[in-house]
């Protein structure tokens, strides 16, 4: 993501597949070589015009995993064993919440076909108000396909777990709570959990979410979860495939500034206006010929009979950008 660090922030573009590209800020406008000023009369010109700097802008890059299945949950509800039970990743596993504290990505291959999945942190009650470490990480998981809930199945009540988990998607906002979503029943090899599976099955159900029981530990019900989960992955390629969007993002460059104006200053004057401080930054006022290119221009642009007009007076000091000249021009 590159955002314009302005008086506001604003998104140039959004660079989320390979190649694409965005213009961002333009090089200066070239200057014209001293052979484009040769006439009949002055065949060795020795003026040429210097290139305009270029536009300057402040950048926020922002990285954003590019995953396309996001493991959320509970912390300790064993996310990060999943995942390196499903793919080669070797995220750190431990027996105590918040183990995981940066995002991981893993690539899991089915056949054929391999899709990318991120663990995050585990979220917990209150994380949009920054309770736990906060729902921050969430933004990884914003260009997801689809997520996975992983809960307990052995915690206390795994029912309650999705729904603080939905609620804190929802109060994320981003339309993360609306992707769509399964649930992954974890630890289903321990006894709390196999015991009430039945009862659980019939609960989630009722809840409006689809579920898989699952153990990371011993792998069982894995391949049938990561088949549901690649399913929906291929629909949203397809979806995605469709609606290609451009490759490069057009910059629409600022038009040059007309208005010319004329102040009044301590000194004598003050030419305002980005044509005539462009005609004497780009050829510079160092030599005769170059001085009269100047004066010619700024004829032409009605700067003299600007300053004519405002009153200056011979003698008067003509500030245009950093040079003074003195009039009369
Ligand atoms: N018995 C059993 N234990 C598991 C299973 N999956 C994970 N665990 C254990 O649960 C604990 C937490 O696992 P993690 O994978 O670190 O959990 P997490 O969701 O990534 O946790 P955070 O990173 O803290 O959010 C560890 O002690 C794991 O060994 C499982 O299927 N069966
Ligand atoms: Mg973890």
């Amino acid at each position: 993501m590159v955002w314009q660090m302005d008086v506001r922030e604003r998104l140039l573009a959004d660079l989320c597949s390979p190649g694409m590209r965005v213009v961002v800020a333009q090089g200066g406008q070239g200057g014209k070589g001293n052979t484009r000023f040769a006439t009949a009369t002055r065949q060795t010109p020795r003026i040429a015009e210097r290139g305009l700097p270029g536009e300057e802008v402040r950048l926020r890059l922002e990285l954003r995993l590019l995953a396309e299945v996001g493991l959320v949950g509970l912390p300790n509800a064993g996310k990060s064993s999943l995942l390196r039970a499903v793919s080669a990743a070797k995220p750190k596993v431990g027996a105590y919440p918040f183990t995981t504290l940066e995002p991981y990505l893993g690539v899991v291959e089915r056949g054929y076909e391999s899709l990318v999945v991120a663990d995050i942190p585990g979220l917990i009650e209150g994380a949009h108000k920054g309770v736990g470490l906060g729902t921050g990480f969430l933004r990884h998981v914003r260009r997801t396909q689809i997520l996975v809930h992983v809960v307990d199945g052995a915690g206390p009540d795994p029912v309650d777990d999705l729904q603080v988990l939905r609620k804190e998607l929802s109060a994320f906002g981003h339309g993360l709570a609306d992707k769509p979503w399964l649930v992954a029943v974890n630890k289903i090899d321990l006894p709390e959990a196999g015991e009430r599976q039945a009862e659980l099955a019939t609960a989630l159900r009722a809840a409006g979410s689809d579920s898989y029981f699952v153990s990371a530990l011993t792998g069982e019900g894995l391949d049938d979860l990561m088949a549901s989960v690649m399913d929906r992955v291929r629909q949203g390629r397809e979806r995605e495939a469709k609606e290609a969007r451009p490759t490069v993002v057009p910059m629409v460059r600022p038009k040059v500034e007309q208005k010319i104006e004329v102040v009044r200053v301590e000194e004598g004057f003050e030419v305002r206006g980005e044509r005539p401080a462009q005609a004497v930054a780009m050829l510079g006022l160092e030599s005769e010929e170059a001085r009269a290119e100047v004066v010619r221009r700024l004829r032409r642009m009605g700067v003299a009979s600007a300053l004519r007009r405002a009153g200056a007076a011979p003698g008067d000091l003509v500030r245009i950008g950093k040079a003074e000249l003195e009039w009369p021009l």
